[in-house]
């Protein structure tokens, strides 16, 4: 379906409800209600970005206090990767804090996407923007799915980032699309955003020429030290509905629950779960904020009856 953004936005209004109902159905037409994809991160060089993200405490532009690394050393990277497929993730996310990466960068990190590949585990990367060519060697270094957000609406984009364009980002899908990797795109809750926006958003994702398999639904971390520090904390349940009405939008997409998770209650968590989000970020870290420890994100699965997604079920084992 082709969704208009006022249609979308009218979905935005049902009663919460209707909207859940609406949702679910969605969700188990596509996909098994009993499994959520764990996904674990790792920034593998963290700071001192040249972008000005006015979210982002990674920025070189705000004053956050983290604290800045290079490239991590293959080594290091393949020990976490270890370490997340033992406490059951399936796939390994990589994060660098670059606006694009530098050859000599992208062949070390085409090594640890073989490896990390290696070791038995999905691989996904999210490096900012990317050419066709480096987009193609990623994909034959075994990548799986690459991360590039949109984040918001086009119109609500040049309030929070002014050192690229919303074409940007689209250059980089398309050149991601096209080299035959998955396409992880997604945004950010909380920014200040009006509900058009969000709607504008899921419209944008769902109208690219092939709609992302994977989208990590944000709820703005405010750091301290960025623009956006003293943004009000939206209202949980409207962040329940953009995940119900990104189900319905999209119907095929793994929908994850990302940032901000930590200062969630189980309860809202598991209404987010119901409303057809698939897939969580799992280890107690993002890239540079916190995120559930390993043991509340199983107890809580365990106490909703869901199980984590077993390698083996996967889509390169499908392809394979
Ligand atoms: N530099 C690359 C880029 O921007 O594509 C990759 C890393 S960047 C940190 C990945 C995503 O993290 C952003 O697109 C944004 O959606 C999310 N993010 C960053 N800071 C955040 C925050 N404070 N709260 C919520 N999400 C955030
Ligand atoms: C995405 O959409 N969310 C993840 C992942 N893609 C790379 C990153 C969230 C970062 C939250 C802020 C931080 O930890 O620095
Ligand atoms: Fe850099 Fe990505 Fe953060 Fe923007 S979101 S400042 S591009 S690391």
């Amino acid at each position: 379906m082709n969704w208009t953004t006022t249609q979308v936005e009218q979905l935005f209004s049902l009663p919460l409800f209707d909207l859940l109902f609406a949702a679910q159905q969605v969700h188990r037409k596509h996909h098994d209600p009993g499994a959520v994809q764990l996904s674990t991160l790792l920034s593998i060089k963290t700071g001192a970005c040249p972008e000005d993200c006015a979210y982002c405490p990674q920025s070189i532009h705000h004053d956050t206090g983290v604290e800045r690394t290079g490239l991590l050393p293959l080594e290091e990277v393949l020990v976490r990767a270890r370490a997340a497929r033992d406490a059951g993730a399936t796939r390994f996310c990589m994060g660098a804090a670059y606006r694009s990466p530098k050859p000599k960068d992208l062949e070390r990190v085409k090594a640890m996407v073989r490896e990390v590949r290696a070791l038995g585990l999905e691989t996904c990367a999210t490096l900012g923007m990317l050419t066709p060519a480096q987009a193609r060697e990623l994909k034959e270094a075994g990548l799986d799915y690459y991360n590039h957000n949109l984040d918001t609406s086009a119109d609500f984009y040049a309030g929070i980032i002014t050192t690229r364009r919303y074409e940007d980002r689209l250059d980089t899908l398309a050149a991601v699309r096209d080299a035959g990797l998955r396409v992880c795109c997604g945004g950010i809750i909380g920014m200040g955003e009006t509900v058009r926006d969000r709607a504008s958003l899921l419209v944008a994702l769902a109208s690219l020429p092939v709609p992302p398999e994977s989208v990590p639904i944000n709820r703005l971390v405010a750091v301290p030290g960025t623009p956006l520090a003293d943004a009000p904390a939206i209202d949980p349940f409207d962040f329940v509905r953009t995940i119900a009405v990104a189900r319905i939008v999209l119907p095929r997409a793994t929908l994850r629950l990302s940032a901000g998770r930590d200062t969630m209650s189980d309860e809202l968590q598991a209404l987010c779960l119901l409303a057809g989000a698939g897939s969580i970020f799992y280890g107690e870290k993002l890239l540079t904020t916190g995120n559930p420890d390993v043991d509340r994100d199983r107890r809580l699965l365990e106490r909703l009856g869901l199980a984590p997604q077993r390698a083996g079920t996967l889509p390169r084992d499908a392809a394979a």
